[in-house]
Protein backbone atom coordinates (compact mmCIF):
# COMPACT_ATOMS: atom_id res chain seq x y z
CA UNK A 1 0.00 0.00 0.00
CA UNK A 2 0.84 3.38 -0.63
CA UNK A 3 1.09 6.62 2.07
CA UNK A 4 -0.21 9.04 0.03
CA UNK A 5 -1.09 11.77 2.52
CA UNK A 6 2.47 12.13 4.39
CA UNK A 7 5.83 13.21 2.72
CA UNK A 8 7.50 10.36 1.26
CA UNK A 9 10.36 9.89 3.07
CA UNK A 10 8.62 10.42 6.95
CA UNK A 11 6.84 7.51 8.60
CA UNK A 12 4.82 7.70 11.03
CA UNK A 13 3.57 4.66 13.05
CA UNK A 14 1.33 4.14 16.59
CA UNK A 15 0.61 1.42 18.80
CA UNK A 16 -2.71 1.63 20.95
CA UNK A 17 -2.00 3.78 24.32
CA UNK A 18 -2.42 1.09 26.80
CA UNK A 19 -4.53 1.26 30.02
CA UNK A 20 -2.01 0.60 32.86
CA UNK A 21 -4.62 -1.00 34.96
CA UNK A 22 -2.31 -3.90 35.10
CA UNK A 23 0.91 -4.81 33.65
CA UNK A 24 0.91 -5.79 29.98
CA UNK A 25 0.02 -9.17 29.27
CA UNK A 26 1.18 -10.72 25.77
CA UNK A 27 -2.04 -9.01 23.81
CA UNK A 28 -0.03 -5.76 24.75
CA UNK A 29 3.37 -6.72 23.27
CA UNK A 30 1.51 -8.09 19.65
CA UNK A 31 0.56 -4.82 18.69
CA UNK A 32 3.71 -3.22 19.64
CA UNK A 33 6.71 -6.05 18.33
CA UNK A 34 4.08 -5.74 15.14
CA UNK A 35 4.52 -2.04 15.07
CA UNK A 36 8.08 -2.15 15.98
CA UNK A 37 8.71 -4.46 13.08
CA UNK A 38 6.93 -1.94 10.31
CA UNK A 39 8.97 1.01 12.08
CA UNK A 40 12.14 -1.16 11.48
CA UNK A 41 11.51 -1.62 7.87
CA UNK A 42 10.77 1.16 7.39
CA UNK A 43 13.47 2.90 8.57
CA UNK A 44 15.95 0.02 6.50
CA UNK A 45 13.89 2.04 3.12
CA UNK A 46 15.34 5.20 4.50
CA UNK A 47 12.72 7.14 5.80
CA UNK A 48 13.03 8.36 8.68
CA UNK A 49 10.36 6.79 10.87
CA UNK A 50 8.30 8.11 14.43
CA UNK A 51 7.35 5.10 16.34
CA UNK A 52 5.02 5.74 18.74
CA UNK A 53 3.71 4.00 21.95
CA UNK A 54 2.83 4.96 25.18
CA UNK A 55 0.03 4.56 28.01
CA UNK A 56 -3.53 5.67 28.54
CA UNK A 57 -3.84 6.31 32.13
CA UNK A 58 -6.72 8.33 33.41
CA UNK A 59 -10.79 6.77 33.56
CA UNK A 60 -12.79 4.88 35.93
CA UNK A 61 -10.39 1.30 35.51
CA UNK A 62 -7.36 2.79 36.44
CA UNK A 63 -8.82 4.62 39.15
CA UNK A 64 -10.34 2.19 40.95
CA UNK A 65 -7.49 -0.29 40.66
CA UNK A 66 -5.63 2.02 42.44
CA UNK A 67 -7.89 2.75 44.60
CA UNK A 68 -8.49 -1.56 45.75
CA UNK A 69 -4.51 -1.68 45.63
CA UNK A 70 -4.16 1.25 48.07
CA UNK A 71 -2.33 3.60 46.00
CA UNK A 72 -2.95 7.00 44.14
CA UNK A 73 -3.62 6.38 40.55
CA UNK A 74 -0.44 8.24 40.20
CA UNK A 75 1.82 6.21 41.92
CA UNK A 76 -0.30 3.25 40.72
CA UNK A 77 0.60 4.76 36.88
CA UNK A 78 4.00 5.32 37.54
CA UNK A 79 4.64 1.90 38.88
CA UNK A 80 2.98 0.06 36.03
CA UNK A 81 4.28 2.00 33.32
CA UNK A 82 7.98 1.01 34.44
CA UNK A 83 6.62 -2.73 33.64
CA UNK A 84 5.98 -1.65 29.70
CA UNK A 85 9.10 0.16 29.72
CA UNK A 86 11.13 -2.21 30.92
CA UNK A 87 8.99 -5.06 28.81
CA UNK A 88 9.57 -3.04 25.94
CA UNK A 89 13.14 -3.04 26.25
CA UNK A 90 13.33 -6.87 26.86
CA UNK A 91 11.58 -7.51 23.40
CA UNK A 92 14.06 -4.90 21.49
CA UNK A 93 11.13 -2.53 20.99
CA UNK A 94 12.77 0.58 19.68
CA UNK A 95 9.93 3.03 20.25
CA UNK A 96 10.80 7.02 19.22
CA UNK A 97 7.98 8.69 21.98
CA UNK A 98 6.53 7.27 25.29
CA UNK A 99 3.21 9.24 25.42
CA UNK A 100 1.44 9.11 28.98
CA UNK A 101 -1.26 10.71 29.05
CA UNK A 102 -1.03 12.18 32.66
CA UNK A 103 1.82 14.07 31.04
CA UNK A 104 1.34 18.17 31.40
CA UNK A 105 2.02 18.77 27.98
CA UNK A 106 -1.22 16.35 27.23
CA UNK A 107 -3.32 18.42 29.09
CA UNK A 108 -2.35 21.58 27.08
CA UNK A 109 -3.12 19.92 23.93
CA UNK A 110 -6.57 18.52 24.99
CA UNK A 111 -7.66 21.74 26.23
CA UNK A 112 -6.78 23.64 22.71
CA UNK A 113 -8.71 20.39 20.78
CA UNK A 114 -11.40 20.59 23.15
CA UNK A 115 -11.53 24.46 22.60
CA UNK A 116 -11.59 23.92 18.57
CA UNK A 117 -14.48 21.34 18.75
CA UNK A 118 -16.25 23.45 21.12
CA UNK A 119 -16.43 26.71 18.88
CA UNK A 120 -17.30 24.38 16.32
CA UNK A 121 -20.56 23.79 17.62
CA UNK A 122 -20.19 19.81 18.33
CA UNK A 123 -20.24 19.90 21.59
CA UNK A 124 -23.73 20.31 23.87
CA UNK A 125 -24.98 19.27 27.09
CA UNK A 126 -27.36 16.14 27.21
CA UNK A 127 -28.53 13.46 29.88
CA UNK A 128 -26.75 10.36 29.12
CA UNK A 129 -28.42 6.78 29.76
CA UNK A 130 -27.18 3.39 29.53
CA UNK A 131 -25.13 0.76 30.28
CA UNK A 132 -21.14 1.36 31.11
CA UNK A 133 -18.11 -1.26 31.06
CA UNK A 134 -16.16 0.13 32.79
CA UNK A 135 -13.10 -2.69 31.76
CA UNK A 136 -14.22 -1.00 27.74
CA UNK A 137 -14.38 2.26 29.38
CA UNK A 138 -17.01 2.32 26.87
CA UNK A 139 -20.74 2.62 26.51
CA UNK A 140 -22.79 -0.56 25.01
CA UNK A 141 -26.30 -1.22 23.48
CA UNK A 142 -28.24 -3.74 24.96
CA UNK A 143 -27.60 -6.38 22.03
CA UNK A 144 -23.86 -5.72 22.69
CA UNK A 145 -24.53 -7.37 26.29
CA UNK A 146 -24.83 -10.67 27.44
CA UNK A 147 -27.28 -11.91 30.28
CA UNK A 148 -27.58 -9.94 32.97
CA UNK A 149 -25.62 -6.98 30.99
CA UNK A 150 -22.24 -9.10 31.08
CA UNK A 151 -20.11 -7.45 28.85
CA UNK A 152 -19.65 -10.05 25.87
CA UNK A 153 -15.62 -9.18 25.42
CA UNK A 154 -15.22 -9.13 29.82
CA UNK A 155 -17.94 -12.26 30.57
CA UNK A 156 -16.77 -11.82 33.91
CA UNK A 157 -17.72 -7.91 34.07
CA UNK A 158 -20.98 -6.60 34.49
CA UNK A 159 -21.71 -3.39 33.03
CA UNK A 160 -23.47 -0.58 34.99
CA UNK A 161 -26.25 1.73 34.53
CA UNK A 162 -25.96 5.59 34.38
CA UNK A 163 -27.94 8.42 34.05
CA UNK A 164 -26.34 11.41 34.22
CA UNK A 165 -25.79 14.97 32.39
CA UNK A 166 -22.66 14.97 30.58
CA UNK A 167 -21.37 16.37 27.72
CA UNK A 168 -22.09 14.45 24.05
CA UNK A 169 -20.26 15.16 21.04
CA UNK A 170 -22.35 15.57 17.73
CA UNK A 171 -21.00 12.30 15.66
CA UNK A 172 -24.42 12.17 14.32
CA UNK A 173 -23.04 15.47 12.36
CA UNK A 174 -20.25 13.47 10.41
CA UNK A 175 -22.25 10.52 9.14
CA UNK A 176 -22.15 11.07 5.87
CA UNK A 177 -18.82 12.94 5.72
CA UNK A 178 -17.42 9.68 7.10
CA UNK A 179 -18.79 7.79 4.50
CA UNK A 180 -17.66 9.44 2.24
CA UNK A 181 -13.84 9.32 3.84
CA UNK A 182 -14.60 5.23 3.44
CA UNK A 183 -15.41 5.73 0.07
CA UNK A 184 -12.75 8.13 -1.39
CA UNK A 185 -10.08 5.84 0.98
CA UNK A 186 -10.65 2.58 0.48
CA UNK A 187 -7.89 1.25 2.70
CA UNK A 188 -8.41 4.13 5.29
CA UNK A 189 -9.79 0.67 7.32
CA UNK A 190 -7.51 -2.01 6.82
CA UNK A 191 -8.16 -5.10 6.86
CA UNK A 192 -10.73 -5.59 4.62
CA UNK A 193 -13.17 -7.59 6.96
CA UNK A 194 -12.74 -4.44 9.37
CA UNK A 195 -13.51 -2.10 6.76
CA UNK A 196 -16.58 -3.83 6.48
CA UNK A 197 -17.57 -3.88 10.29
CA UNK A 198 -17.32 -0.04 10.15
CA UNK A 199 -19.36 0.53 7.33
CA UNK A 200 -21.82 -1.81 8.91
CA UNK A 201 -21.69 0.40 12.08
CA UNK A 202 -21.98 3.38 10.41
CA UNK A 203 -24.79 2.49 7.94
CA UNK A 204 -26.81 1.83 10.63
CA UNK A 205 -26.71 5.44 11.62
CA UNK A 206 -24.58 7.17 14.05
CA UNK A 207 -25.41 8.39 17.72
CA UNK A 208 -23.47 11.11 19.22
CA UNK A 209 -21.69 9.80 21.96
CA UNK A 210 -21.10 11.81 25.55
CA UNK A 211 -17.71 12.75 25.84
CA UNK A 212 -17.36 13.64 29.93
CA UNK A 213 -18.22 11.93 32.99
CA UNK A 214 -19.90 13.07 36.40
CA UNK A 215 -18.08 11.74 39.62
CA UNK A 216 -15.16 10.75 38.57
CA UNK A 217 -11.86 12.51 39.49
CA UNK A 218 -9.51 10.63 37.67
CA UNK A 219 -9.10 12.72 34.39
CA UNK A 220 -9.27 16.52 33.05
CA UNK A 221 -11.78 18.79 34.17
CA UNK A 222 -14.03 19.83 31.11
CA UNK A 223 -12.29 22.89 30.15
CA UNK A 224 -16.02 24.76 29.77
CA UNK A 225 -17.35 22.89 33.21
CA UNK A 226 -14.37 21.55 35.52
CA UNK A 227 -17.20 20.06 37.62
CA UNK A 228 -17.22 17.01 34.29
CA UNK A 229 -13.93 15.22 33.71
CA UNK A 230 -13.40 14.47 29.69
CA UNK A 231 -14.23 10.80 29.05
CA UNK A 232 -11.21 8.66 29.18
CA UNK A 233 -11.20 7.96 25.24
CA UNK A 234 -12.08 11.56 24.29
CA UNK A 235 -8.54 12.32 26.21
CA UNK A 236 -6.34 9.14 24.83
CA UNK A 237 -7.06 9.36 21.32
CA UNK A 238 -5.43 12.86 21.94
CA UNK A 239 -2.19 11.26 22.86
CA UNK A 240 -1.54 10.68 19.09
CA UNK A 241 -1.33 14.13 18.48
CA UNK A 242 0.82 15.22 21.68
CA UNK A 243 3.12 12.52 21.46
CA UNK A 244 3.98 14.03 18.44
CA UNK A 245 5.75 16.95 19.70
CA UNK A 246 9.31 17.69 20.00
CA UNK A 247 10.68 16.95 23.54
CA UNK A 248 11.82 21.04 23.98
CA UNK A 249 8.69 22.60 21.85
CA UNK A 250 5.67 24.41 23.37
CA UNK A 251 2.66 22.26 23.87
CA UNK A 252 0.32 23.82 21.12
CA UNK A 253 -1.54 21.74 18.96
CA UNK A 254 0.48 23.67 15.77
CA UNK A 255 3.73 22.63 16.89
CA UNK A 256 2.48 18.96 17.67
CA UNK A 257 0.84 18.69 13.95
CA UNK A 258 3.93 20.31 11.95
CA UNK A 259 6.25 17.62 11.79
CA UNK A 260 4.94 14.53 11.85
CA UNK A 261 0.57 15.04 11.25
CA UNK A 262 -0.88 13.25 9.67
CA UNK A 263 0.42 9.87 11.32
CA UNK A 264 0.86 6.77 8.53
CA UNK A 265 -0.73 4.08 10.21
CA UNK A 266 -2.30 3.15 13.71
CA UNK A 267 -2.02 -0.58 14.47
CA UNK A 268 -5.10 -1.49 17.20
CA UNK A 269 -6.60 -4.16 18.15
CA UNK A 270 -10.13 -4.58 16.59
CA UNK A 271 -11.76 -3.98 20.23
CA UNK A 272 -11.30 -0.28 19.39
CA UNK A 273 -11.58 -0.54 15.72
CA UNK A 274 -14.67 2.21 16.09
CA UNK A 275 -12.75 4.23 18.58
CA UNK A 276 -10.18 4.76 15.58
CA UNK A 277 -12.36 4.60 12.16
CA UNK A 278 -15.48 6.65 13.56
CA UNK A 279 -14.70 8.77 16.65
CA UNK A 280 -11.27 9.60 15.95
CA UNK A 281 -12.16 11.17 12.64
CA UNK A 282 -15.43 12.70 12.85
CA UNK A 283 -13.39 14.25 16.11
CA UNK A 284 -10.28 15.58 13.90
CA UNK A 285 -12.50 16.67 11.24
CA UNK A 286 -14.72 18.41 13.84
CA UNK A 287 -11.45 20.36 14.89
CA UNK A 288 -10.33 21.02 11.46
CA UNK A 289 -7.35 18.48 11.35
CA UNK A 290 -6.56 16.25 8.46
CA UNK A 291 -6.67 12.80 9.00
CA UNK A 292 -4.43 9.75 9.71
CA UNK A 293 -3.56 7.84 6.05
CA UNK A 294 -4.63 4.59 7.99
CA UNK A 295 -5.79 2.38 10.89
CA UNK A 296 -5.23 -1.05 11.03
CA UNK A 297 -7.16 -3.20 13.67
CA UNK A 298 -5.19 -6.52 14.06
CA UNK A 299 -7.05 -9.86 15.51
CA UNK A 300 -7.26 -11.11 19.11
CA UNK A 301 -5.02 -13.78 20.80
CA UNK A 302 -7.61 -16.02 22.50
CA UNK A 303 -7.22 -18.50 24.66
CA UNK A 304 -10.14 -21.10 24.97
CA UNK A 305 -12.21 -19.11 22.62
CA UNK A 306 -11.53 -15.87 24.79
CA UNK A 307 -9.84 -12.31 24.59
CA UNK A 308 -6.44 -12.61 26.38
CA UNK A 309 -7.18 -10.18 28.73
CA UNK A 310 -5.83 -8.35 31.65
CA UNK A 311 -9.87 -8.03 32.86
CA UNK A 312 -10.86 -10.97 31.56
CA UNK A 313 -8.19 -12.71 34.10
CA UNK A 314 -6.67 -14.86 31.20
CA UNK A 315 -3.54 -13.20 30.26
CA UNK A 316 -0.07 -14.82 29.79
CA UNK A 317 2.71 -13.03 31.01
CA UNK A 318 5.82 -12.43 28.69
CA UNK A 319 8.42 -11.34 31.21
CA UNK A 320 8.60 -15.43 31.75
CA UNK A 321 8.36 -16.24 27.71
CA UNK A 322 10.98 -13.75 26.50
CA UNK A 323 13.75 -14.57 29.76
CA UNK A 324 13.40 -18.44 28.57
CA UNK A 325 13.00 -18.15 24.81
CA UNK A 326 14.51 -14.49 24.13
CA UNK A 327 13.10 -11.51 22.43
CA UNK A 328 13.81 -12.87 18.42
CA UNK A 329 11.95 -16.08 19.42
CA UNK A 330 8.81 -14.33 20.82
CA UNK A 331 8.75 -11.67 18.47
CA UNK A 332 9.01 -14.32 15.36
CA UNK A 333 6.58 -16.45 16.48
CA UNK A 334 3.73 -13.97 16.70
CA UNK A 335 4.54 -12.60 13.11
CA UNK A 336 5.24 -15.40 11.73
CA UNK A 337 2.43 -18.04 13.31
CA UNK A 338 -0.63 -15.00 13.23
CA UNK A 339 -1.54 -13.79 10.06
CA UNK A 340 -1.84 -9.77 10.83
CA UNK A 341 -5.04 -9.27 11.04
CA UNK A 342 -6.37 -12.32 12.10
CA UNK A 343 -7.38 -13.93 15.56
CA UNK A 344 -4.40 -16.51 17.08
CA UNK A 345 -3.67 -18.72 19.37
CA UNK A 346 -0.47 -19.28 21.85
CA UNK A 347 0.62 -22.47 22.07
CA UNK A 348 3.97 -23.55 23.87
CA UNK A 349 4.74 -26.90 21.67
CA UNK A 350 3.50 -24.99 18.09
CA UNK A 351 6.20 -22.04 19.28
CA UNK A 352 9.14 -24.81 20.39
CA UNK A 353 8.64 -26.59 16.76
CA UNK A 354 8.18 -23.23 14.74
CA UNK A 355 11.01 -21.90 16.31
CA UNK A 356 13.02 -24.81 16.03
CA UNK A 357 12.19 -25.77 12.74
CA UNK A 358 12.54 -22.16 11.02
CA UNK A 359 15.42 -20.47 12.88
CA UNK A 360 18.07 -23.15 14.18
CA UNK A 361 17.18 -25.63 11.74
CA UNK A 362 16.34 -24.06 8.52
CA UNK A 363 18.17 -20.37 8.69
CA UNK A 364 21.07 -21.58 11.40
CA UNK A 365 22.15 -24.93 9.75
CA UNK A 366 22.03 -23.48 6.48
CA UNK A 367 24.60 -20.68 7.96
CA UNK A 368 26.67 -23.11 9.54
CA UNK A 369 27.32 -25.34 7.02
CA UNK A 370 28.35 -22.79 4.26
CA UNK A 371 30.40 -20.83 6.58
CA UNK A 372 32.18 -24.17 7.61
CA UNK A 373 32.69 -24.81 4.40
CA UNK A 374 33.89 -21.56 3.33
CA UNK A 375 36.10 -21.80 5.81
CA UNK A 376 37.57 -25.02 4.49
CA UNK A 377 37.55 -24.65 0.78
CA UNK A 378 37.74 -21.09 0.47
CA UNK A 379 40.15 -19.70 2.90
CA UNK A 380 37.17 -18.22 5.14
CA UNK A 381 36.48 -15.28 2.67
CA UNK A 382 34.07 -14.63 0.77
CA UNK A 383 34.43 -16.33 -2.56
CA UNK A 384 35.43 -13.75 -4.70
CA UNK A 385 32.88 -13.88 -7.51
CA UNK A 386 30.52 -11.20 -8.15
CA UNK A 387 26.55 -11.28 -8.40
CA UNK A 388 27.09 -10.77 -11.99
CA UNK A 389 29.33 -13.94 -12.93
CA UNK A 390 26.45 -16.32 -11.04
CA UNK A 391 24.83 -17.94 -14.02
CA UNK A 392 21.94 -17.17 -15.17
CA UNK A 393 20.25 -19.94 -14.21
CA UNK A 394 21.09 -20.50 -10.67
CA UNK A 395 17.55 -20.51 -8.53
CA UNK A 396 19.08 -19.12 -5.87
CA UNK A 397 19.92 -16.16 -7.79
CA UNK A 398 16.70 -16.09 -9.40
CA UNK A 399 14.33 -16.51 -6.26
CA UNK A 400 16.95 -14.16 -4.71
CA UNK A 401 16.50 -11.12 -7.01
CA UNK A 402 12.76 -11.16 -6.38
CA UNK A 403 12.64 -11.92 -2.95
CA UNK A 404 13.31 -7.64 -1.67
CA UNK A 405 10.91 -6.60 -3.78
CA UNK A 406 8.08 -9.46 -2.85
CA UNK A 407 9.38 -9.07 1.06
CA UNK A 408 9.53 -5.27 1.07
CA UNK A 409 5.42 -5.57 -0.30
CA UNK A 410 4.64 -7.81 2.07
CA UNK A 411 5.98 -5.22 5.25
CA UNK A 412 4.24 -2.66 3.71
CA UNK A 413 0.82 -4.62 3.78
CA UNK A 414 1.86 -5.77 7.65
CA UNK A 415 1.68 -9.10 6.16
CA UNK A 416 4.64 -9.92 8.32
CA UNK A 417 3.60 -13.43 8.17
CA UNK A 418 3.86 -13.89 4.30
CA UNK A 419 6.76 -12.08 4.44
CA UNK A 420 8.43 -14.46 6.68
CA UNK A 421 6.65 -17.56 4.32
CA UNK A 422 8.86 -15.93 1.68
CA UNK A 423 11.75 -15.52 3.32
CA UNK A 424 12.07 -19.08 4.98
CA UNK A 425 10.82 -20.45 1.03
CA UNK A 426 13.92 -19.18 0.05
CA UNK A 427 15.80 -20.69 2.81
CA UNK A 428 15.42 -23.96 2.15
CA UNK A 429 16.27 -23.59 -1.20
CA UNK A 430 19.29 -22.77 -0.43
CA UNK A 431 19.61 -26.20 2.15
CA UNK A 432 18.31 -27.89 -1.03
CA UNK A 433 20.75 -26.08 -3.42
CA UNK A 434 23.57 -27.23 -1.59
CA UNK A 435 22.82 -30.97 -1.02
CA UNK A 436 22.05 -31.05 -4.76
CA UNK A 437 25.37 -29.13 -5.51
CA UNK A 438 27.24 -30.82 -2.96
CA UNK A 439 30.41 -28.86 -3.00
CA UNK A 440 31.72 -31.02 -1.16
CA UNK A 441 31.85 -33.47 -4.16
CA UNK A 442 32.82 -30.96 -6.20
CA UNK A 443 35.87 -29.45 -4.16
CA UNK A 444 37.37 -32.78 -4.59
CA UNK A 445 36.73 -33.46 -8.09
CA UNK A 446 39.06 -29.95 -8.63
CA UNK A 447 36.42 -27.87 -9.45
CA UNK A 448 37.15 -25.01 -7.55
CA UNK A 449 35.16 -22.29 -9.36
CA UNK A 450 31.97 -24.39 -8.99
CA UNK A 451 32.50 -24.40 -5.39
CA UNK A 452 32.72 -20.58 -5.16
CA UNK A 453 29.88 -20.23 -7.16
CA UNK A 454 27.51 -22.32 -5.33
CA UNK A 455 29.27 -21.15 -2.11
CA UNK A 456 28.71 -17.55 -3.02
CA UNK A 457 25.11 -18.14 -3.69
CA UNK A 458 24.27 -19.97 -0.51
CA UNK A 459 26.06 -17.11 1.57
CA UNK A 460 23.89 -14.83 -0.36
CA UNK A 461 20.99 -15.94 0.30
CA UNK A 462 21.36 -16.12 3.86
CA UNK A 463 23.03 -12.74 3.75
CA UNK A 464 19.37 -11.15 2.28
CA UNK A 465 17.50 -13.75 4.60
CA UNK A 466 19.01 -12.11 7.45
CA UNK A 467 18.62 -8.80 6.39
CA UNK A 468 15.02 -9.00 5.53
CA UNK A 469 14.36 -10.74 8.50
CA UNK A 470 16.38 -8.10 10.67
CA UNK A 471 12.34 -6.24 11.58
CA UNK A 472 11.50 -9.15 13.08
CA UNK A 473 14.59 -10.73 14.19
CA UNK A 474 17.34 -8.53 14.82
CA UNK A 475 19.55 -10.15 17.03
CA UNK A 476 19.59 -13.19 14.77
CA UNK A 477 19.98 -10.91 11.99
CA UNK A 478 23.32 -9.11 13.52
CA UNK A 479 24.58 -12.03 14.37
CA UNK A 480 24.31 -13.64 11.09
CA UNK A 481 25.78 -10.21 9.47
CA UNK A 482 29.05 -10.35 11.75
CA UNK A 483 29.62 -14.27 10.89
CA UNK A 484 29.34 -13.06 7.31
CA UNK A 485 31.94 -10.45 7.90
CA UNK A 486 30.12 -7.22 8.41
CA UNK A 487 30.02 -5.09 11.31
CA UNK A 488 26.57 -4.47 11.57
CA UNK A 489 23.90 -4.43 14.11
CA UNK A 490 20.26 -4.42 13.48
CA UNK A 491 19.23 -4.67 17.06
CA UNK A 492 19.65 -0.79 17.51
CA UNK A 493 18.65 1.08 14.38
CA UNK A 494 17.88 4.31 16.23
CA UNK A 495 20.94 4.68 16.59
CA UNK A 496 22.72 4.43 13.09
CA UNK A 497 22.07 5.73 9.68
CA UNK A 498 20.32 2.85 8.60
CA UNK A 499 20.16 4.16 4.57
CA UNK A 500 24.09 4.29 4.39
CA UNK A 501 24.70 1.29 6.35
CA UNK A 502 22.34 -0.76 4.83
CA UNK A 503 22.11 1.16 1.15
CA UNK A 504 21.53 -1.88 -2.10
CA UNK A 505 21.22 -4.05 0.93
CA UNK A 506 17.77 -5.37 -0.46
CA UNK A 507 18.99 -6.81 -3.56
CA UNK A 508 20.79 -9.76 -4.30
CA UNK A 509 24.53 -10.13 -5.06
CA UNK A 510 26.21 -7.81 -3.03
CA UNK A 511 28.06 -9.83 -0.32
CA UNK A 512 31.50 -7.87 -1.12
CA UNK A 513 34.16 -10.64 -2.64
CA UNK A 514 36.97 -11.45 -0.30
CA UNK A 515 34.98 -10.16 2.65
CA UNK A 516 36.48 -12.33 5.73
CA UNK A 517 33.74 -14.61 7.42
CA UNK A 518 33.40 -14.81 10.92
CA UNK A 519 33.91 -18.01 13.02
CA UNK A 520 30.41 -20.24 12.62
CA UNK A 521 28.63 -20.30 15.34
CA UNK A 522 25.10 -21.41 16.15
CA UNK A 523 23.05 -17.91 15.90
CA UNK A 524 19.66 -19.74 17.29
CA UNK A 525 19.84 -22.38 20.34
CA UNK A 526 17.54 -24.65 19.72
CA UNK A 527 14.74 -24.62 22.29
CA UNK A 528 13.43 -26.80 24.75
CA UNK A 529 9.82 -27.10 25.87
O1 LIG B 1 -7.93 -0.22 24.73
N1 LIG B 1 -4.94 -10.02 21.50
O2 LIG B 1 -5.99 -0.15 25.95
P1 LIG B 1 -5.74 -1.70 26.30
C1 LIG B 1 -4.42 -9.10 20.68
N2 LIG B 1 -6.29 2.39 26.32
N3 LIG B 1 -4.26 -7.82 21.03
C2 LIG B 1 -4.62 -7.46 22.26
C3 LIG B 1 -5.16 -8.38 23.18
C4 LIG B 1 -5.32 -9.71 22.75
N4 LIG B 1 -5.80 -10.66 23.53
N5 LIG B 1 -5.41 -7.72 24.32
C5 LIG B 1 -5.03 -6.43 24.11
C6 LIG B 1 -7.06 0.38 25.31
N6 LIG B 1 -4.55 -6.28 22.88
C7 LIG B 1 -7.01 1.88 25.23
C8 LIG B 1 -6.42 2.29 23.92
S1 LIG B 1 -5.62 4.17 22.18
C9 LIG B 1 -5.73 5.82 22.09
C10 LIG B 1 -6.36 3.77 23.71
C11 LIG B 1 -4.04 -5.06 22.25
O3 LIG B 1 -4.61 -1.75 27.24
C12 LIG B 1 -4.94 -4.63 21.12
O4 LIG B 1 -4.19 -3.91 20.18
O5 LIG B 1 -7.02 -2.34 26.66
C13 LIG B 1 -5.89 -3.71 21.81
O6 LIG B 1 -6.56 -2.87 20.93
C14 LIG B 1 -4.94 -2.98 22.71
O7 LIG B 1 -4.05 -4.00 23.18
C15 LIG B 1 -5.74 -2.30 23.80
O8 LIG B 1 -5.12 -2.29 24.97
Amino acid sequence: MSFENAEKHRFAITTPLYYVNDLPHIGSAYPTIAADAMARFQRLQGKSVLFVTGSDEHGQKIQRTAESLGRSPQEHCDLIVEGFKSLWDKLNIRYDRFIRTTDDRHAAIVEEFFQRVWESGDIYLSQQQGWYCVACEEFKEERELLDDHYCAIHPNKQAEWRDEENYFFRLSNYQQKLEQLYQDQPDFILPATRRNEVLNFVGQGLRDFSISRRNLDWGFPVPVDPKQTLYVWFDALLGYITALLDPDAEPTLDNALSKWWPINIHLIGKDILRFHAVYWPAMLMSAGLSLPDRVFGHGFLVRDGLKIGKSTGNAIDPVPLVDRYGADAVRYYFLKEIEFGRDGVFDETRFVNILNADLANDLGNLLNRTLKMAQKYCGGHVPDISGEEIAADNFLKAVGSELGSKVAQAYDDLAFSSACDAILTSVRMGNKYIDEQAPWALYKQGKQADVEQVLYSVLESVRLAAYLLSPIIPNVSTQIYQQLGYSADFADTRLIDVSTTFQNHQTWGILPAKQILGEPHPVFQKLEL
